[in-house]
């Protein structure tokens, strides 16, 4: 049977499906990727802003790089593969969709299960009294942006290398990937952890694993299936 073929009927017969997805789930909706050639921005590479060192260094610098993504980001709008998984819930699954992705775009799309275990671009802590904060303007009107409760300086709510996972999205991420029956590992990269990790976990009970990527990857030995090409391409094909 030819793979799409394949991963369509293993995607047809499992109900609980998980779904990891990296910055690859969102490049066809122009942002750009950490590790492609895209990533670069102003000659840094982005995994060495993603620090709570590079942070404490240059926080202007570093939310000046958060202010860009969060106009870039603004201006997307979810595609063809982040509206298919959303309707895959309207098929019957029952969906979980676990990203690395800060950018929103799977809520977007209308996908109502979405464990976001890298944080978001539209939260903000406070570095001062902790409190989180929902700010959703694509442009900051000053760098770095200071609480109105404290006036101490907010920090992006997203976890830098060397954080900590949220403990709540972490621990529901292994719940919903230990009780699948199939795991979709979308546009990652794999190299980061504990994401990574969540693969293994799910072979070792019992899931079928199809990943998507152009790209050959460290998980693509551990998949059942794998599907090279672009997710927005492919998605759609897989529920048609
Ligand atoms: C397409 C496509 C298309 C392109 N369609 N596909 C175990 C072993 C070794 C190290 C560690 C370990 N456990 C922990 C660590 C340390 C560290 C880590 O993983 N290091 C590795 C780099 C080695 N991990 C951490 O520090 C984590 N914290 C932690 O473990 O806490 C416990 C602890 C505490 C203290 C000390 C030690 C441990 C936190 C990791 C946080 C990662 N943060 C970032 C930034 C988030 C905020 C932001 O966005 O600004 O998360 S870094 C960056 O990488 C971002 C991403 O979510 C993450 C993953 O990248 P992703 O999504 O895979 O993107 P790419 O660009 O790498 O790949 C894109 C893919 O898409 C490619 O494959 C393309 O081919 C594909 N693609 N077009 C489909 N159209
Ligand atoms: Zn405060």
């Amino acid at each position: 049977m030819p793979s799409l073929s394949q991963a369509a009927a293993w995607l047809a017969s499992s109900e609980r499906v998980v779904v990891l997805t990296g910055a690859g789930m969102s490049a066809e909706s122009g942002v750009p990727t950490f590790r492609g050639l895209d990533g670069l921005w102003r000659n840094y590479n982005p995994l060495d802003l993603a620090t709570p060192a590079a942070f404490a260094a240059n926080p202007t610098l570093v939310w000046e790089w958060y202010d860009w993504r969060r106009s870039l980001v603004a201006a997307t709008r979810p595609h063809a593969g982040h509206l298919a998984l959303a309707q895959l819930e309207l098929l019957g699954h029952q969906v979980t969709v676990i990203t690395q992705n800060v950018d929103g775009l799977h809520h977007r799309a209308g996908s109502h299960h979405v464990i976001e275990i890298h944080g978001s671009l539209w939260r903000m802590i406070c570095t001062g009294c902790q409190q989180l904060q929902l700010n959703r303007q694509p442009r900051l009107r000053t760098l770095p942006p200071l609480c109105a409760d404290c006036g101490k300086m907010l920090r992006p709510g997203v976890v830098w290398f060397g954080e900590n996972l949220p403990p709540l999205a972490w621990e529901a991420s292994l719940e919903a990937t230990r009780e699948a029956a199939l795991l979709l590992v979308i546009g990652t990269s794999g190299t980061v952890y504990p994401a990574a990790d969540l693969v293994p976990l799910a072979r070792q009970n019992g899931a079928r694993i199809i990943e998507i990527n152009p790209d050959d990857t460290p998980l693509s030995a551990l998949a059942d299936l794998t599907l090279r090409g672009a997710a927005g391409d492919l998605l759609p094909k897989l529920l048609q």
